[in-house]
């Protein structure tokens, strides 16, 4: 044992010596620009690694109370209802290897999905959750769809006209769900009505833009307008009268006083293709588990 440790000893100096002579002959140029090398991509493996790592796998599910979000999440992670759901009083999330692709062969990422209830009091949660979100889905109950379309349309304003939202480009996708009744409305109608109903709020965003200036004009409230044609950025807090012009007008969203964006191109009847963000529309029951379209969508945006 101590014999065969003397003779790796001696190799070992003897490998050393020769890689010293090597040394000494290289330039110091060349040798500095070597190790500059190893030192800039083993940076660079790290920095991708990293970035990668980073990417998210967080999918937001959201939506009026009642539109079905609750048993989506249940069928995409265990492909059942759990027999009924309840309205939720706080936001469901897990992360899973979607129900659907656990017979898959290979390595498959786990989704991170979260729940978000619809009742208005719990509806600022989501503003923890979007930052994080590599896709947000906006289910809307497409059997019950007509009485809840204004309610409907302004959440989505309200969404499509976040900073968090707009900034990062976060894919949306619009998923009409309950088609399993024959009585459902079709995704094209939904997406065209909710565009109709916010083609009106981009003219009640003229008039409280109208508004703004002329009260800037009477009172010496701090703001800040930056009109660039698309876009109004102006303090969060609503003045009082803002309120009251909503409950008079009935229709303006919540987005208006308090997101930094607004929505459409002037003169032109508003369209999803004019956001910054790519808006999509799918169908889907998740009674009977046809989340198919749901699935392709989260595949598209958190790979596997
Ligand atoms: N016919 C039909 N009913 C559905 C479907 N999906 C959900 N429902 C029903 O719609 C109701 C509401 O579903 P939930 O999943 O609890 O709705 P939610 O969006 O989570 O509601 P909140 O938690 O209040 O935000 C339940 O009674 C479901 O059984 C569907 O695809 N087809
Ligand atoms: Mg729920």
């Amino acid at each position: 044992m101590q014999q065969e440790l003397e003779v790796w000893k001696e190799q070992a100096s003897h490998m050393w010596n020769v890689a010293n002579d090597y040394l000494r002959e290289v330039p110091p140029n060349q040798l500095y620009a070597a190790a500059a090398i190893v030192v800039f991509t083993t940076l660079l493996l790290l920095l991708l690694r990293v970035l990668k790592r980073t990417k998210s796998n967080t999918i937001v599910l959201t939506g009026l109370s009642g539109s079905g979000k609750t048993v989506i999440f249940y069928q995409l992670r265990d492909g059942s209802t759990h027999q009924g759901t309840v309205t939720s009083m706080e936001p469901n999330e897990d992360t899973f290897i979607l129900h659907g692709e656990t017979t898959k062969k290979g390595k498959i990422k786990p989704v991170h999905i979260v729940d978000v209830p619809g009742h208005s009091r719990l509806r600022p949660k989501l503003d923890e959750y979007l930052p994080q979100a590599a896709g947000i889905v906006f289910v809307v109950d497409a059997l019950d769809f007509l009485p809840n379309c204004r309610a409907a349309s302004e959440y989505l304003y309200d969404l499509l006209t976040k900073g968090s939202v707009v900034r990062k480009k976060i894919p949306l996708l619009i998923l009409c769900n309950k088609t399993d009744k024959v009585t459902a409305h079709t995704k094209e109608f939904i997406r065209r009505q909710i565009e109709k109903e916010m083609y009106g709020f981009k003219f009640l965003n003229l008039f409280t833009f109208t508004h703004l200036i002329i009260q800037q004009l009477l009172h010496p409230f701090i703001i800040i307008i930056a009109f660039d044609g698309l876009c109004v950025r102006h303090t969060p807090s609503s003045p009082p009268y803002l309120d009251k012009l909503r409950v008079s007008r009935n229709a303006v969203s919540d987005a208006d006083v308090t997101n930094e964006f607004t929505l459409g191109v002037p003169d032109e009847p508003f369209s999803f293709t004019q956001c910054a963000n790519k808006v999509t529309t799918a169908d889907a029951s998740g009674l009977t588990g046809e989340i198919s379209q749901l699935e392709e969508f989260i595949r598209e945006h958190v790979k596997p």
